[in-house]
């Protein structure tokens, strides 16, 4: 660990995702779900996803203490003997759910072509897109889905009812790092709105409503009886349904205003469900699917798009991997603070 004259901490991957595992088994987390958990955290701080890294730890931390979530939570992976294969996260995280059942989605996809993965009683408090890219890394193409907590209002309605419900997706490119996209479908994610607060920020236009339906850009009203509204109006409202459909009607989830938390202080993290749905693209049959998600991504640049979704992080995580992965100094107290 090196530390600049500002006071921010400059700490490698492994000096992070060991500091969070640490953590993470002082709150009660099992060894092996914490070197998960460590993990991920650690890869959405050096890549800049900072409303779901370390500034999710006091969420983490409360979560576990108030009983809500089970850190020592043992997946049961149910094997249907195809190509869909169900988890029950069992109430714990869902990451160590997930890898339960990931060589065995990878097998059954390149045996049959697609593979799902359908992950129950899970609760998944980070962004999406460690999910997907490694299987892109591995040649395949990755969709994932996963409904949250209520804070949502349908298109035209007045009640809250769906989470911000992400998608995200990855598909391998020709001598490049995949195509990678992980985008909620609120207008903003819920933890950018907690940072917006804490920071004192109005957020833009357009983004959430008071606790009578009006229209404001103050994060604070929104947090505190007011909701967001969906990205795109109806279109984005009704993706955030199918979220909610495929997050948990299909894999036995609770949706994200059904399970009840009112018991569990400081709980934080969504009990719901996550999807995968995992496909060999060599089923295609054309040979050069990388060579065509390259020409495509280029011929956007070339219309005019100078950013492509993916491409903001990764310059992040090549300067955190470069440099070390900047931590301020508050936060790295507040890390150590959990450590007592
Ligand atoms: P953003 O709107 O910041 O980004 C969404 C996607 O669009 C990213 O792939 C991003 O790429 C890309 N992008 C952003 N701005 C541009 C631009 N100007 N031009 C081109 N591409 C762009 O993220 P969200 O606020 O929607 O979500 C933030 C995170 O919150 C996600 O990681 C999500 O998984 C997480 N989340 C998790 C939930 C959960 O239940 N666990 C619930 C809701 C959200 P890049 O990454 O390179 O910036
Ligand atoms: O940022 O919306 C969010 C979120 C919900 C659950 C985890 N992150």
């Amino acid at each position: 660990m090196s530390t600049a004259a500002s006071e921010t901490a400059a700490l490698s991957f492994d000096e992070l995702a060991d500091l969070l595992e640490r953590i993470f088994v002082r709150h009660g987390v099992s060894p092996e779900n914490a070197r998960i958990l460590a993990a991920n955290c650690a890869g959405c701080e050096r890549d800049g996803s900072h409303s779901h890294g370390i500034f999710r730890i006091p969420g983490y931390v409360s979560s576990l203490a108030s009983g809500w979530v089970d850190g020592k939570a043992v997946p049961v992976v149910e094997d249907t003997g195809g190509a869909f294969i169900r988890v029950d996260a069992q109430s714990g995280f869902t990451q160590p759910a997930f890898f339960a059942a990931r060589d065995l989605l990878v097998e059954r996809t390149r045996q049959h072509g697609i593979g799902l993965l359908a992950i129950r009683r899970s609760h998944h408090f980070s962004a999406l897109w460690p999910d997907v890219e490694p299987f892109a890394d591995e040649g395949l193409v990755a969709l994932s889905f996963v409904n949250s907590m209520t804070c949502v209002v349908p298109f035209g309605g007045k009640k809250p009812l769906y989470g911000t419900n992400p998608i995200a997706f990855a598909a391998p490119r020709k001598d490049e790092p995949p195509f990678v996209f992980d985008l909620a479908t609120s207008a903003i994610a819920n933890g950018d709105v907690q940072i917006a607060a804490r920071e004192g920020r109005l957020l833009p236009e357009g983004m959430g409503v008071d606790s009578d339906g009006k229209p404001t850009r103050d994060p604070k009203v929104i947090l505190n009886g007011g909701a967001l509204l969906a990205f795109g109006g109806h279109k984005g409202s009704t993706i955030a349904l199918m979220v909610e459909i495929l997050g948990a009607a299909l894999t036995g989830g609770y949706f994200s205003g059904e399970f009840d938390w009112s018991d569990f202080k400081g709980a934080q993290t969504p009990k719901t469900g996550q999807l995968f749905i995992v496909i060999d693209p060599e089923r295609g049959g054309n040979g050069v699917f990388r060579e065509r998600v390259s020409e495509i991504c280029e011929l956007t640049r070339e219309a005019g798009q100078e950013r492509l979704p993916g491409d903001r992080r990764l310059v992040i995580r090549e300067k955190s991997l470069r440099d070390g992965i900047a931590i301020s100094a508050a936060d790295h107290q507040m890390l150590l603070s959990k450590l007592a």
